[in-house]
């Protein structure tokens, strides 16, 4: 595997192209639904359904994925779904679905027989670009990757650059293979604290590329400097898609590069919400225009008894919103409480 990124010098993505009207892709619908998951997966065109949380029987679809945060409240399921027909399948660790215009993939690398977290991440991630390398699309079109989402065990266990999310970071940049893509896309990594060591990674890309999206507030996470990391992560804090529907990275109380209102979750709420107001606005005008309320949000967080006054200050806050959805998990760096993430649905 070639190492791409050894160092922390700013890891920039290759520029992306911007996407002429004729191009667009039909939107990926996506909603949080209560249900049982065999009969989300038989409704008619469903690319992807995501669980939350411990359960017993899980149906063997390769277009389910189960995440390991608990959720506030149980029963939940977001459900991705697209145009007619989908077809699915399994290569190797990895399993994906598509319906022509969208490649959903998810792949889970157990961290001991992969040896470490950085094997682990770089095996993930290698799997990933050998799928969409080989993947080709209804009209011979190459995948572009629009969205990853991380989920590992203990993300803050370990001191300073023995972190075991920068670890991971460092892994991932080493797997992704900059051919299989253009620019960085949009990404969650969030950790679990089930003690299950293997690192999941699912993802969406599509036929046609989308555009990153960076915030003015925020310094772009590929180009954080040295103190976070010796690799920076390598991410955009969004990806407008050829649909023209905005994929929000976890976004977080980070103005610049550096964390505000440590041990204040309600103030990290906030400057969390300015910091989507501004992503939003970066988006361009359309995105803008619909607010954070056609947003379909996941907000993690890292203490379970904050949940009630966390959802109370959204809804006041969101009175209109389309979906919100409250995980228990531990954000990236530990001085962090809440992080959220989003679809335009
Ligand atoms: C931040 O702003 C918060 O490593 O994929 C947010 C989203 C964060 C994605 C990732 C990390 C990642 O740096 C952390």
């Amino acid at each position: 595997m070639p190492r791409l990124h050894p160092t922390n010098t700013p890891v920039r993505p290759i520029e992306t192209t911007s996407i002429a009207a004729t191009d667009s892709l039909p939107s990926l619908q996506v909603n949080y639904v209560k249900g049982i998951p065999g009969e989300l997966l038989a409704m008619p065109a469903t690319l992807a359904v995501i669980g939350f949380g411990e359960t017993h029987q899980d149906p063997q679809d390769p277009r389910f994925v189960r995440v390991g945060l608990e959720p506030i409240e149980s029963g939940w399921f977001e459900v991705w779904r697209c145009a007619e027909p989908v077809t699915c399948g399994r290569q190797d660790a990895l399993r994906w679905s598509s319906d022509g215009h969208y490649l959903f993939f998810a792949v889970e690398i157990d961290e001991s027989e992969a040896g470490d977290i950085d094997a682990a991440a770089e095996q993930a991630y290698a799997a990933i670009c050998r799928l969409i390398a080989g993947h080709r699309f209804a009209d011979g079109a190459l995948g572009h990757i629009l969205r990853l989402w991380n989920y590992l065990d203990a993300i803050n266990e370990g001191e300073g650059d023995n972190e075991r999310y920068r670890h991971f970071c460092s892994g991932r940049a080493h797997g992704l293979n900059p051919s299989a893509r253009n620019g960085y896309s949009a990404a969650t990594a969030i950790g679990c604290r089930n003690g299950r060591r293997v690192l999941q990674v699912y993802g969406l890309a599509a036929r046609k590329e989308g555009v990153a999206v960076e915030n003015p507030r925020q310094v772009s996470a590929w180009s954080y400097p040295r103190q976070y990391g010796p690799v920076a992560p390598t991410f955009a804090r969004a990806t407008r898609t050829p649909a023209g529907q905005l994929l929000v990275s976890g976004t977080a109380s980070v103005v610049g590069h550096q964390s505000q209102h440590a041990g204040d979750t309600l103030a990290q709420l906030d400057e969390t919400l300015r910091n989507l107001d501004s992503l939003l606005a970066a988006a361009g005008p359309r995105i803008a225009s619909r607010g954070i309320d056609a947003i379909l949000l996941k907000i993690y967080l890292r203490e379970p008894a904050e949940a009630k006054a966390v959802e109370q200050h959204l809804r006041q806050r969101l009175p209109g919103q389309v979906g919100l959805l409250i995980l228990l998990g531990d954000i990236c760096r530990s001085d962090l409480r809440i992080e959220i993430d989003g679809i335009q649905g």
